[in-house]
């Protein structure tokens, strides 16, 4: 059984509510590491990598883009930490943090040559760029600047570009695209599946769906979990509730699905904000997330 590696990401810098850095802790403090080890699995904790704190950063380039020299600093730390990571042959479990984190966790993927795909589990799409934005948060551009739209300093890092084929990459949880946003996830020609489609057709199909394009002449899938793909009754402690969401079971569902694939080669856990929450569930609500995913059953 392979290995894991848990990276705390404690950032907040890539969206506009304070508090989405203790993330990791919180994450941490719901006992992740002990539920993996009753799975079975050998589990290291490699810490927090250092996140510069926004209050000793002013914006000064000339750019929408909030805080991109921090983001970018941050997101070159992790692509070589996740790197490591994977070519030592483990899974890297990162902890955010915002869902800025991401560009660094894909861009470590991209180094190990490994061609992998991804299920961005998620309310939100992240295909924002420079010019979409509406609020100028980094947050919501990381799978645009995985698919190689967007700054440059942002998609350049790593090296290569794109990191990830967008035939491989599938939208899962989806009911908040902005406008101009919703153009690029047609352009780009990511599949989408929206929560209304969820709906109509059930969880179990659209993941039996998403397993296969994420996994179709990959290597691996990495899973980028957004905990507020799910509906704020059970997740309500992140920064952009979105209504209408994944509900307790829909989203076991799915992390059952992708443990028996047995396909996940990389996860981010994302945008737990404990400043928000009530008691820490949505950060117990990501362990037993996690631990569906890592294969915990009833029997
Ligand atoms: B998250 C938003 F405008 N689209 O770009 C934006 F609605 O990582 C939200 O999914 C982004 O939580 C949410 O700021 C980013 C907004
Ligand atoms: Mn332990
Ligand atoms: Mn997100
Ligand atoms: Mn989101």
């Amino acid at each position: 059984m392979k290995e894991l590696r848990i990276i705390g990401v404690p950032s907040d810098l890539g969206q506009g509510r304070r508090g989405v850095d203790m993330g990791p802790s919180a994450i941490r403090y719901a006992g992740l590491d002990t539920a993996l080890e009753r799975l079975g699995y050998q589990v290291k904790d490699l810490g927090n990598i250092n996140v510069p704190t926004p209050e000793m950063h002013e914006q000064t380039q000339n750019t929408k883009l909030r805080y991109l020299l921090e983001v970018k600093a941050v997101s070159e730390s992790l692509c070589g930490i996740v790197s490591t990571v994977v070519s030592e042959g483990h899974v890297p479990l990162v902890l955010g943090g915002d869902h800025s984190i991401a560009i660094g966790s894909l861009a470590g993927m991209a180094q190990s040559s490994t061609n992998y795909g991804v299920i961005w589990f998620d309310a939100h799409g992240d295909m924002n760029t420079e010019e979409t934005t509406p609020s100028g948060n980094i947050h919501g551009m990381p799978l645009a600047v995985s698919l190689g739209y967007g700054h440059e300093d942002l998609t350049r890092i790593g090296g290569c570009t794109p990191k990830v084929k967008p035939e491989n990459v599938v939208l899962v949880g989806i009911r908040s695209i902005d406008e101009d946003e919703a153009k690029l996830i047609a352009k780009a020609g990511i599949r989408c599946y929206t929560m209304s489609e969820i709906d109509r057709r059930g969880m179990a199909v659209v993941m039996e769906e998403a397993i296969k394009i994420a996994s179709n002449g990959t290597d691996g899938i990495h899973l980028s979990l957004d905990l507020d793909s799910l509906d704020p009754m059970f997740a309500p402690g992140v920064g952009t509730p979105v209504n209408g969401g994944v509900t307790y079971r829909e989203g076991h569902l799915a992390m059952e699905m992708l443990s028996a694939s047995n396909a996940i080669v990389s996860v981010d856990v994302v945008e737990v904000n404990p400043i928000l929450d009530e008691q820490n569930r949505t950060a117990v609500m990501a362990v037993e997330l996690i631990e569906s995913l890592f294969g915990k059953t009833v029997l």
